[in-house]
C-alpha cells in the first residue's frame, strides 16, 4: 500500500476545515497512520519546500507555514498520492474543480489550505521529514473488505 504526506496548512486550521478535510479522506476509505498538530519552524519550513527555494513566492510561502499551526498525517491506501491530489484539487484554487478541497475552500493560490506530496518520491522525503518511524501507527482497518476489490 502506497503512503502519503497531506498537511492542512495554518489557514485551514485557523478556518476550522481541519475536521471537514479529515472527513473527505476518511469517507473515501484511506487509512491515517499518523497526526499530529504542529508548529512548522523556519528550518523544516525550508527544507519541506526545498524543491522552490529559487521562486519569487518561497520567502512568502515560508512565512506563511511558519505563521501557525498545521495538521500533519499521513496517509495509506491504493494509489493514495495521486488520489489525495485529486481530492485537494489544482494548486490555484481558481482553476480546482468544485467538489474539491481547494475548490471548494480556497481563493488565492497563497492561502490554498493543504498541501499533499505529489510523487512517490517527495511522499519517503516528506514523511520522513515530519514523523518519525515509531509515530507512524500500524494497524487493521476493519473495512478494508469493504473497499478493496
Ligand atoms: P502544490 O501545493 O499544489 O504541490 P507547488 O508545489 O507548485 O503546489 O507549490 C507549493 C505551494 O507554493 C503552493 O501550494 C502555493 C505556493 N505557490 C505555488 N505557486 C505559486 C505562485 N505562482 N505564487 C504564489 N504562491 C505559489
Ligand atoms: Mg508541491
Amino acid at each position: 500500500m502506497q503512503q502519503t504526506f497531506l498537511a492542512i496548512k495554518p489557514d485551514g486550521v485557523q478556518r476550522g476545515l481541519t475536521g471537514k478535510i479529515i472527513s473527505r479522506l476518511e469517507e473515501k476509505g484511506f487509512k491515517l497512520i499518523g497526526m499530529k498538530l504542529m508548529k512548522v519552524t523556519n528550518e523544516l519550513a525550508e527544507r519541506h519546500y526545498g524543491e522552490h527555494k529559487d521562486k519569487p513566492f518561497f520567502k512568502g510561502l515560508v512565512s506563511f507555514i511558519t505563521s501557525g499551526p498545521i495538521v500533519a498525517m499521513v496517509w495509506e491506501g491504493k494509489n493514495v498520492i495521486s488520489s489525495l491530489r485529486k481530492i485537494m484539487g489544482k494548486t490555484n484554487p481558481l482553476d480546482a474543480e468544485l467538489g474539491t478541497v481547494r475548490g471548494d475552500f480556497a481563493v488565492d493560490i497563497g492561502k490554498n489550505v493543504v498541501h499533499g506530496s505529489d510523487g512517490e518520491e517527495s511522499a519517503k522525503r516528506e514523511i520522513a521529514l515530519f514523523f518519525k518511524e515509531e509515530e507512524l501507527i500500524k494497524w487493521e482497518q476493519d473495512i478494508q473488505k469493504w473497499i478493496y476489490e
